[in-house]
């Protein structure tokens, strides 16, 4: 213990203890996890284009070489086209192609990544296309702080971090309402998912406060960013992840920033490095978003390094995998219930070992009159429909292992084991 302390107080004395929160993981592992990205930048399709794909690989130290520029410019042409070819008096739940408040500011994010500013007459209006998105989300948690945001405070955060790397002031009052989340709490707890909320609140705040766009504020937003830390460092697990191991990149992105860093930081930070070291080695890391959030942070980056990126920093050039299928012919069988349907569903499902929740909803939907249906998202198919009922506003089918246990994982992620039971649940959020 005694060596421990002296080793953070060494590191504090180098200035180096925010390195403290960022892994040291061998070059082989980070650059199996930037494979797994390059064959999603050839889908150019409109449902599979995704920024936050690119925002990653340009804070990492890997690059995708030709494809990279040819990736920018196909989301360059789709976002543009999707945002500014628009009527203004713009309904997004009309018009399913629109990307949404938290998409624009990815993309906003990926030019920030190539080093551009947002400018000219089309930049102008994306970026007040964006303002306006967070002007209507401010209105519609009220000026009572009672509402709730009709996307999430993820997505505010984003959009608030994103016009802040592009150096665009916010009214006080936008960043007001982000402020007062975190300092009350009740929104973002209602969220579930409030590691992830709150990390990218305090990113936005970093920027915020590295860039003085808030003067008025800037009190305000030191101490917020204080408060976040603090909420992510209460979050920790037994494990070391802080919130769980798909958060545990946000949160140390956010961490990695801290300017007064203490032993007590120090600590969090070595556990969790080792608890997604491992979790890494387990190959937990499968969902191309999630990666995507990860290895900027092997990389010391975070998304408030977009400020001023520097993007003639040498990286290594990523050399597609060769994929050696693994064929199995073991059955698993999978029990999927869905206890609380107009009609209930309870079957026992076949699948070869290995195969995701997503091969068992549609071996279920082939076999037994089981239906759903699933909507793209940037983290994969979300199921948005189960035995004929949509899950609505503010209400979601959550994914569970019985009895209890919700999976950190979509469908198309996670791979159930031989004799598991599935609960499909319709909850709010
Ligand atoms: C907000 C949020 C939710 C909200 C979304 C509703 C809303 N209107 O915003 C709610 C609470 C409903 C939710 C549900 C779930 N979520 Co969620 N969610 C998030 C969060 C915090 C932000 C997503 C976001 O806005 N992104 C930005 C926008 C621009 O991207 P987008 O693709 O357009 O956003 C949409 C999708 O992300 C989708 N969505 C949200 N969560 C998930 C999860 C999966 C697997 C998929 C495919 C889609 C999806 O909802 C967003 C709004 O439409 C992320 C955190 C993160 N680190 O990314 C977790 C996160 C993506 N969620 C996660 C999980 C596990 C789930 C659930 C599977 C939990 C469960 N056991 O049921 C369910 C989805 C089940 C389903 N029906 O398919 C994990 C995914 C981990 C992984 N390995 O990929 C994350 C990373 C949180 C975490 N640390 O565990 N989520």
């Amino acid at each position: 213990m005694r060596q421990f302390g002296a080793l953070l107080f060494l590191l504090g004395g180098l200035g180096a203890l925010a390195d403290v929160c960022v892994p040291e993981v061998d070059s082989k592992l980070v650059e199996r996890l930037g494979q797994r990205l390059l064959p999603w930048m050839d889908w150019l399709s409109l449902e599979h284009l995704n920024p936050s794909i690119y925002v990653g690989l340009r804070l990492s130290s890997l690059q995708a070489g030709a494809r990279e520029a040819f990736y920018l410019h196909i989301l360059k042409l789709n976002y543009q086209q999707r945002l500014l070819g628009l009527a203004v008096d713009d309904d997004s739940s009309n018009n399913q192609a629109k990307p949404s408040m938290g998409q624009l500011a990815l993309y906003l994010l990926a030019l920030r990544a190539n080093c551009e500013f947002v400018g000219g007459r089309k930049g102008d209006r994306l970026v007040s296309q964006l303002k306006r998105f967070l002007e209507d989300e401010k209105r519609a948690i009220g000026s009572n702080h009672k509402g709730h945001p009709r996307t999430s405070y993820y997505q505010y955060g984003l959009g608030i971090l994103a016009l802040c790397v592009h150096q665009k002031r916010l009214h006080d009052s936008v960043v007001g309402k982000l402020l007062y989340a975190v300092e009350h709490d009740q929104h973002l707890q209602q969220d579930h998912l409030s590691v992830d909320t709150v990390a990218m609140a305090g990113l936005a705040f970093t920027c915020l406060e590295q860039s003085n766009l808030n003067p008025n504020q800037i009190h305000r937003i030191t101490q917020a960013i204080s408060t976040v830390r603090q909420k992510i460092l209460k979050a920790q697990t037994s494990k070391g992840h802080f919130g769980n191991v798909y958060s545990t990149p946000l949160a140390l992105q956010l961490l990695m920033n801290s300017s007064m860093p203490g032993e007590k930081l120090g600590r969090a930070c070595l556990k969790a490095r080792a608890a997604l070291l491992a979790s890494m080695q387990d190959g937990a890391f499968k969902n191309v978003l999630i990666i995507s959030q990860l290895l900027p942070v092997l990389n010391g980056k975070s998304y408030v390094d977009l400020i001023s990126p520097d993007c003639k920093a040498p990286r290594v050039l990523l050399q597609p995998a060769v994929e050696t299928p693994s064929q199995t012919q073991e059955l698993i069988s999978v029990m999927l219930k869905v206890p609380h349907a107009l009609q209930p569903y309870r079957h026992r499902i076949s699948v070869p070992a290995g195969a995701s929740l997503e091969d068992v909803l549609k071996k279920a939907q082939e076999l037994t009159g089981f239906t759903y249906e699933t909507q793209n998202s940037l983290s994969g198919p979300y199921l948005t429909s189960v035995m004929g009922k949509e899950a609505g506003k503010r209400k979601f089918w959550q994914l569970l292992q019985a009895p209890d246990t919700p999976l950190l994982e979509g469908i198309a992620d996670y791979t159930p084991k031989d004799g598991q039971t599935i609960e499909l649940r319709l909850v709010s959020w």
